[in-house]
């Protein structure tokens, strides 16, 4: 049951609400001098600004004091707006949870983070912020990941915390925060808050009137509960005297930016108004009167987001009550500091005359910045004393849950199939057996399951949801290959066409041990073209360390009829280049088996990271062989599909589907060339990254082991030719040629395409095993000219 505003104020009536709000003033101090002290005092050595956001922060103060410093409890998982990162730093120094080192390294090698970094951070970040929208998002996701290990008793014994993000109020601008909304709703996502700092600024200015009036419609629609935390205690009082309707009505109707305007002029600024516009309303004078300069700037900047009382009030009144709670807590960019109000504020820094004179009204003497008790006027043992008892100082330490055992996976039998087909089985077999390791897969995709090959798996597990959901077509008798029942016991989540929440919640998936005290698996499919469509989510997920297996099927031109827009081209670059994300791009059944018993290892491995499976639908001759003498190249990221003889002058490379191409290719000229090896490419990113690790490993000194790709490349001649081809973007096969410094000739497919059946499309960008002969005529050609067997052609 939801607390009434009378109990909220009993419960309050024992918070020691001068602490907090000294306890504020201070964490405003510390924040302000921690960016100060990165960009003036700390030395320079480059010249550049260091940067930080003061007025970010002092919007903040009050918002993340009351919560940090009371109402969060340990379990609580938080995601705190990005430039407000050296509040929480301070809060968490108060708190004895960080460093004075890196508070003083703000910003530098080694010291606390620009943007509160979950890896780089050792203050306990619940989860990265910095693009943003995203970790607003997270905090959703998060919701719906605590109440998934709940329902499927994986936390015995934890109580359920709640999660929260103070945002800021542009971050409503951000596309993937409505997305959120409308799939947090499906899903009946609960307690979750989102404490909205309504400074009505964003970066270049002041934001749209009324926009409160959308956010109480929106929220409203997807079942939020929407608080308006606008008038302080001050305010409130003042409504009370005569002319308070007035005064009220005057602050709800002035403009934005006209009450950012006066808030940075100050008291004067404001009386002129208000006596202009309504001066003669009776007891509005004697109101004036009352106050001088300071009081009525006080009084008018009295807002419910920078009132202790009011905002411990809102957040007490929420009681038990588990629905997603949005706050819209009234604040000023800049509160409290010189830069207040004003609109160009946000990259704005105090000078150091603004310094000095902020530093005189904290009562803070030289050298003692950083005392903790330093310009209050209490005890550092109260203060101690104080800080020891708050809720969220009990946090634990953060732990890890057991590892879940991988046993090998078997391969799917078959002649001939797709991996596509093949992940779909795996997953399957996976799903009818009884293993941890399927009761610890949660699978989900974007409205992509049936065409992923996943609704087999979805058959032996079901969907997720609090309640259960009877599947309606399979009750009525209307015969469908597909059951879609749901409950709280099911291990697949359905969402939305949205890729951003699909990576959003993997991310949230992947991270559960370390939330949640929960080791979860996470599969989710989707088309490889769309992973652009959640780019920045999916960085942002391996940016945390979140551990997951992105299956991104199908791709590439292979996809023939569907045509240039669902065509991935440089997907196989984003594998290749993202960290915390190995990639693969296997063309047979067997390679992917071993590839995901893998994944699900490399997942939980303490250096580990994320998958992404980049497969096809396209079924393809499958080999018949003694897997093993190949399984570790397989991982290692290339094995000889057909080995070169010693010295060869000439091999293929292929990734992926392309494999019959290649293998026609190569057996068309072997005749010619009969030494000829091909290479089969399955990880152009393990060998990569192995390869760059040796080099640099060789830079620093003798006796290194040569890289995996260097011992396959070291079989051929010095002066052999290269041909690399995949269903993908050339350039990610094309560093094969500086390996051994081998002439190469890249094919893949640099241009978009268009509908089509294979052998047109692989001969339109010049994938098939034509292309690949005139390539290896190319570097043939070459090389005998190199040689000085053949005479350059006269241009
Ligand atoms: C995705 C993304 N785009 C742009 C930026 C640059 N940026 C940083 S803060 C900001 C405006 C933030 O305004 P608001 O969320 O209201 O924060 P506050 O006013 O509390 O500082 C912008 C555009 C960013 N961090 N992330
Ligand atoms: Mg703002």
């Amino acid at each position: 049951m939801p607390r009434t505003k009378a109990d909220a104020r009993t419960i309050l009536s024992n918070v020691d609400i001068p602490t907090l709000e000294a306890l504020e003033r201070k964490i405003l101090w510390l924040s302000s001098w921690m960016i100060h002290n990165a960009n003036h005092v700390r030395e320079s050595r480059d010249g550049l600004k260091v940067g930080g956001h003061q007025s970010s922060c002092a919007s903040a103060a009050t918002l993340l004091t009351a919560l940090y410093l009371h109402s969060l409890r340990p379990e609580d998982r938080v995601a705190v707006k990005p430039h407000a990162a050296p509040v929480f730093h301070a809060i968490q120094y108060l708190l004895g949870r960080q460093d004075l080192a890196k508070l003083q390294d703000f910003r530098a090698l080694g010291g606390a983070q620009s943007y509160p970094s979950r890896t780089k951070d050792t203050d306990d970040v619940d989860f990265s912020t910095g693009s943003v929208g995203l970790g607003v998002g997270a905090t959703l996701f998060g919701a719906m990941v605590r109440d998934y290990v709940h329902h499927h008793g994986l936390a015995e014994g934890r109580p359920n915390g709640r999660l929260v993000a103070l945002m800021g109020d542009a971050e409503l601008d951000e596309g993937n925060v409505f997305e959120a909304l409308l799939e947090g709703w499906k899903h009946d996502v609960r307690n979750l808050w989102w404490v909205i700092d309504y400074n009505r600024q964003s970066l270049d200015g002041v934001v749209h009137d009324y926009l409160f009036q959308r956010i109480k419609d929106f929220f409203g629609t997807v079942g939020w509960n929407v608080v308006e935390l606008k008038y302080g205690k001050l305010q409130e009082a003042a409504f009370q005297r005569p002319g308070g309707d007035a005064l009220r009505k005057w602050i709800d109707e002035c403009p934005n930016q006209l009450y950012s305007a006066l808030t940075f002029q100050g008291g004067d600024a404001w009386r002129n108004h208000l006596a202009a516009d309504i001066g003669d309303v009776a007891g509005i004078k004697a109101l004036l009167d009352d106050h001088d300069d300071a009081a009525l700037h006080r009084l008018m900047t009295n807002l419910g987001g920078h009132d202790m009382s009011a905002t411990l009030e809102a957040f007490a009144d929420v009681g038990d009550d588990d629905t997603p709670q949005c706050f819209v807590a009234y604040t000023i960019k800049g509160f409290n500091t010189p830069l207040a109000g004003h609109k160009d504020n946000h990259s704005g820094l105090m000078n150091i005359e603004q310094m000095t004179s902020f530093k005189e009204s904290h009562a803070i003497r030289d050298g003692h910045e950083w005392d903790v008790a330093e310009g209050l006027d209490l005890s550092e043992d109260t203060l101690k004393a104080f800080l020891a008892d708050v809720p969220f100082a009990q946090r634990p330490a953060r732990e890890t849950s057991p590892k879940i055992p991988v046993a090998a996976l078997p391969a799917p039998a078959g002649a001939r199939m797709s991996t596509q087909e093949a992940f779909g089985q795996i997953l399957n077999d996976l799903g009818r057996g009884d293993s941890e390791l399927a009761s610890r897969i949660v699978t989900t995709t974007p409205d992509v399951t049936v065409t992923t090959n996943m609704a087999g798996w979805v058959n032996q597990r079901g969907l997720f949801h609090h309640e259960d959901t009877a599947d309606v077509f399979r009750e009525e008798q209307v015969p469908s290959a597909f059951k879609w029942s749901a409950g709280p016991k099911g291990q697949h989540i359905e969402l939305g066409i949205a890729e951003n929440n699909l990576f959003l919640l993997l991310a949230a998936l992947g991270l559960s041990d370390k939330l949640f005290g929960a080791r979860l698996l996470p599969v989710g499919a989707l088309y490889d073209p769309f992973i652009a469509r959640g780019l920045d989510s999916l960085n942002y997920a391996c940016y945390q360390d979140a551990r997951f297996m992105a299956v991104a099927t199908p791709s590439g031109i292979t996809l023939a009829p569907e045509g240039g827009a669902h065509q991935s081209i440089n997907s196989p670059l984003i594998g290749l280049s993202q960290p915390g994300l190995t990639s693969f791009e296997p063309a047979y059944a067997d390679e992917l088996a071993h590839i995901m018993g893998w994944g699900f290892e490399h997942m939980q491995a303490d250096n580990g990271g994320s998958i992404y499976l980049r497969l096809s639908t396209l079924a393809i001759d499958q080999p018949k062989r003694d897997f093993a003498t190949i399984a570790d190249d397989v991982l290692a990221g290339a094995y000889w599909l057909r080995e070169p003889a010693p010295g060869a002058e000439l091999a293929i490379a292929y990734t992926g589907v392309i494999a019959p191409e290649a293998i026609a290719a190569h057996e068309a000229l072997f005749e010619d060339i009969p030494g000829a090896g091909l290479l089969a490419v399955t990880s152009a990113d393990r060998l990569y990254r192995d390869w760059q690790a040796a080099t640099r490993a060789h830079v620093n000194g003798p006796g290194v082991a040569p890289s995996h790709i260097e011992r396959l490349l070291g079989r051929l001649a010095p002066d052999a030719g290269l041909v690399t081809v995949l269903d993908g973007h050339p350039a990610t096969l094309a560093w094969l040629g500086g390996v051994a410094r081998h002439d190469i000739a890249a094919l893949g497919v640099a241009n978009f395409g268009q509908s089509g059946d294979l052998p047109d499309l692989y001969r339109t960008h010049g994938i098939d095993a034509d292309a690949i002969l005139d390539g290896a005529a190319a570097v043939i050609t070459r090389r005998m000219r190199r040689r000085g067997a053949l005479r350059p052609t006269a241009a």
